[in-house]
């Protein structure tokens, strides 16, 4: 009985969360959850954020996000004095050996660029193909959600500094 129990919960807990987690694999890379913020009517830019693991013995590296709009770019976020200033990262993003990497708001993202009066909206999906210089290509999808405005580590693109591009 008590067997029966704890599957039935775990059954329900898998259920639950697949709602709105998803997960990918290349290689020894494991990607989870690639999501942006909803946005602006008017913004021109979208941040998208996910956790890349890598389970296997050798450094990887994202080197491109490649999807249909004019530019992506993969940045960071610095601080300036008061101002997040965010910085293209030619080189990509290293995911070490054995290492989990977390893009999230504040810090590293990938930056869909040029929307061009095409808003992210709730519940969009937004098809991506991540390249990685080891594991290769993975498609993925993007979830739009909704951005809470509870002030905590939210950033609006369309407002921010790009001069450090
Ligand atoms: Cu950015």
């Amino acid at each position: 009985m008590k067997l029966m129990s704890y599957a039935a919960v775990a059954a329900l807990f898998t259920f639950a969360t697949t709602a709105t987690a998803h997960e990918y694999k290349v290689g020894d890379l494991v990607v989870d959850h690639p999501m942006a913020f909803e946005t602006a009517q008017t913004a021109q830019t979208a941040g998208g954020f996910m956790t890349i693991t890598n389970t296997g013995s050798a450094d990887d590296r994202l080197i491109a996000v490649e999807a249909d709009f004019p530019r992506i770019e993969i940045h960071t976020t610095e601080m300036d004095g008061d101002v997040a200033r965010m910085m293209h990262l030619e080189d990509g993003i290293v995911v070490p050996a054995g290492e989990s990497v977390t893009l999230q708001p504040g810090g590293l993202h990938v930056m869909f660029m040029g929307l061009g009066g095409d808003p992210f909206e709730v519940d969009e999906e937004v098809p991506a193909t991540l390249v990685f210089e080891e594991a290769g290509r993975l498609d993925v999808i993007f979830h739009v959600e909704e951005r809470k405005m509870d002030g905590h580590g939210e950033m609006d693109h369309g407002e921010m500094d790009h001069s450090g591009h």
